[in-house]
């Protein structure tokens, strides 16, 4: 369920009047220190760990509509997918969407976490300063979804590009999602601020990492490029920062 402001502001000001809470939700609200729903779209190529990463940050509470790989396992060659391991791998079919909320407290931290588990953790704190709420959308990577980026992309207030490290053209990729951004501003007239990961550097260990200047020279440095990894999900936790402090900037 995604609980929108509207639906936070009822919780709130019931709670409030019922003297449930001290420092309200509603103050919160009323005080201006919170935001409309934001939506990041997440898009990459097949393969690339938009799906994992969101996992890695929220767990199961990430409930995703993913199915087995079957056209690989069915030998079908994809040039921008280099799998590991196919056998237990899946792939996001349509999208899957998650409702996400970040806490900004009073002493500077950051805290990002599921929408419901945010809301029930809220009423029993008194050290938040503000927070931002956001839709996330993680597409589905597979050539045959390529028409739901431009869905995807429309009304988005943020994106995050996902290259699989290991691949060239998963990374020439980013190229193709650059460009409906573009279009995508166009259309809107409002500028989309984008960061981009640089996934699997794990597997430089392996040889396989082309590095972050690879990224970077093939996007021609128009956006920041961060070398990430699902094994350590707190590589996230800067990146996510600098794309909220872009959102607050606009
Ligand atoms: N070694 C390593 N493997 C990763 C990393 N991120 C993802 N993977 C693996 O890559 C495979 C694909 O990951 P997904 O998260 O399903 O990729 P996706 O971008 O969601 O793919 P689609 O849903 O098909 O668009 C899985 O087997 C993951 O375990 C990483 O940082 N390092
Ligand atoms: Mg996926």
């Amino acid at each position: 369920m995604i609980l929108d402001i509207v639906n936070l502001y009822i919780i709130a000001e019931l709670l409030d009047y019922i003297g449930v809470i001290k420092l309200t939700v509603a103050e919160l609200l009323r005080e201006g220190k919170v935001s409309r729903l934001m939506k990041i779209t997440v898009l990459g190529t097949s393969g690339s760990g938009k799906t994992s990463f969101l996992r890695s940050l929220f767990g199961d509470d990430f409930v995703v509509s993913d199915v087995k790989r079957q056209d690989y396992l069915e030998g079908k060659a994809n040039l921008t997918y280099t799998p590991i391991d196919v056998e237990e791998s899946t792939t996001t079919v349509s999208m899957n969407q998650l409702g996400a909320m970040v806490i900004f407290t009073k002493s500077n931290q950051f805290e990002i976490m599921d929408i419901n588990d945010g809301v029930d953790n809220l009423l029993s704190r008194d050290d938040i300063d503000s927070f931002m709420t956001f839709s996330i959308f993680d597409t589905a990577g597979q050539e045959r979804f390529d028409f739901m980026a431009e869905i995807c992309l429309k009304g988005s207030d943020a994106v995050i590009l996902l290259a699989d490290g290991s691949n060239v053209s998963s990374i020439e990729y980013l190229n193709y999602y650059i460009e409906k951004i573009k279009h995508e501003e166009i259309r809107s007239g409002i500028q989309i601020p984008v960061i981009i990961f640089m996934n699997k550097q794990d597997l430089s260990a392996k040889g396989l990492y082309l590095g972050g200047d690879f990224a970077r020279t093939a996007t021609r440095n128009e956006y920041e490029v961060f070398e990430t990894t699902i094994k350590d999900p707190e590589c996230f936790q800067l990146p996510l920062r600098v794309l909220i402090n872009q959102i607050n900037d606009q």
